[in-house]
Parts: structure tokens; C-alpha cells; sequence
């Protein structure tokens, strides 16, 4: 079963699709400015607390896509490394590190922005950005790095994979319609800001 795949969740890797990666031999690296830089193993990671984010990945393709993301809030992660005060600005990079997008810290420490392992109770496969990815349900969907490997912390902005091939920096979703995947792709009108309801309700 694939949740995901079941909804017909549309699959980006503009980098080219990884194939198989393993999650028992993964880590997530933490650099830049902190104190107590760190490298997270996989088991390390989901002995975290998990949260759990009942949101929606919203793509500026014009889809988006509902369930229970489970993972580790990247909050914990800062804090865990003691992330310095100069930190503005938090980095993803993915496996291979030919994608990165950045976003603000204040984005980054929110409730539901999460090191994502799970959708609806299942692990990310690698078409999702298993083992492990970015999300960050109040941004466009480039903000939320699949397969991420790194994370650097940053006093200073640096322009993503899709933000150097002209997508906005702040990603900030705007009103317009969205193909709801749970809803048979139906296209639904959403207000600006973080999709939680359709206007159509
Ligand atoms: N490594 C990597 N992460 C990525 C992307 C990508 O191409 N490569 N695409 C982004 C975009 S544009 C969106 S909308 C979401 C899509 O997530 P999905 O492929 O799980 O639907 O992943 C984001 N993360
Ligand atoms: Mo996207």
C-alpha cells in the first residue's frame, strides 16, 4: 500500500529520481552556525519525538495533497544542535546535492514545518522523498527538499535549485485553483496562504 501513490500524488525529482536508498544506513547531517554541530543516523532521527502534522503539501504546479506527515520537528533538530541567534536562514539539501532551497528561520522553528518520515502511519518511499524530506505545509512545495542529507544553518539568504530558475523566494502560496488529490484531482479554489480549507467548502 501507498497512500501517496494511491492518490496519484504527482513524483518530482528535477534532479533525476535517486532509486533505491537505504534508510537504516541514513543520516542527516547539521552544520553552520550552531554550537553542537551533528550528524543524526536514521535511528537517531525517529528516536526523536515525533509529531505528527495533519497538512497539506501544496505545489505552484497546481496540486496539493492532504494526510498525517509524521516526523521530527525541525524545531527539535535546532534546538538539539543549538542552532546560534545570527541563524536566518535554514538550508535542505538532497541526496547528491544538486537540489537545496532555503527558507526563513521563523518558517523553519513553526509547529508543522518537519524532517518528514511518514504519510498517513506509512515510511516515505523514495518517489516521496523517503527516507527522509523537508515539509513545510505554509510554503510552495520546493520548499520542501526531498531525501534531504544536510541541513546547513545560515545568517544570509542563498538562492534553491528552483528559486535560481526564477520561482519566487519566499514561496508564499497564492490564491488561485489547485488539483485537490483527495478529492479525485478536482480543481478547488484556494485563499493566499497555507491550504486548509477551499473556498468551495
Ligand atoms: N530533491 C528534490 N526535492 C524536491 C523536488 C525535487 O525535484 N527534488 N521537487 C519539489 C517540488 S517542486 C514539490 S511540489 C515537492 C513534490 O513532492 P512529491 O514529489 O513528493 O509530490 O517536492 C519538492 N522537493
Ligand atoms: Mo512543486
Amino acid at each position: 500500500m501507498n497512500r501517496l501513490r494511491d492518490l496519484r500524488t504527482p513524483i518530482f525529482w528535477a534532479e533525476g529520481h535517486p532509486g533505491k536508498l537505504s534508510r537504516e544506513g541514513w543520516s542527516i547531517e547539521v552544520i553552520g552556525l550552531c554550537k553542537d554541530s551533528k550528524k543524526f543516523s536514521w535511528q537517531e532521527l525517529i528516536a526523536l519525538p515525533k509529531s505528527i502534522a495533519d497538512a497539506r503539501l501544496t505545489s505552484v504546479t497546481r496540486f496539493s495533497v492532504q494526510g498525517k506527515w509524521g516526523g521530527v520537528k525541525v524545531a527539535d533538530l535546532l534546538k538539539a544542535v543549538q542552532a546560534d541567534p545570527e541563524t536566518h536562514y535554514v538550508r535542505f539539501w538532497s541526496y547528491r546535492m544538486i537540489y537545496d532551497t532555503s527558507i526563513p528561520i521563523e518558517v523553519a522553528l513553526r509547529e508543522r514545518t518537519l524532517l518528514a518520515y511518514e504519510f498517513d502511519g506509512e515510511l516515505l518511499d523514495e518517489d516521496y522523498g523517503g527516507p527522509i524530506r523537508g515539509f513545510c505545509p505554509y510554503l510552495w512545495g520546493y520548499k520542501s527538499a526531498k531525501g534531504v542529507v544536510k541541513i546547513e544553518l545560515m545568517d544570509r539568504y542563498i538562492f534553491g535549485f528552483w528559486e535560481q530558475r526564477g520561482y519566487p523566494d519566499d514561496a508564499l502560496i497564492t490564491a488561485g485553483k489547485v488539483r485537490d488529490m483527495n478529492q479525485g484531482c478536482r480543481l478547488r479554489p484556494i485563499p493566499d496562504g497555507e491550504v486548509i480549507g477551499f473556498l468551495d467548502d
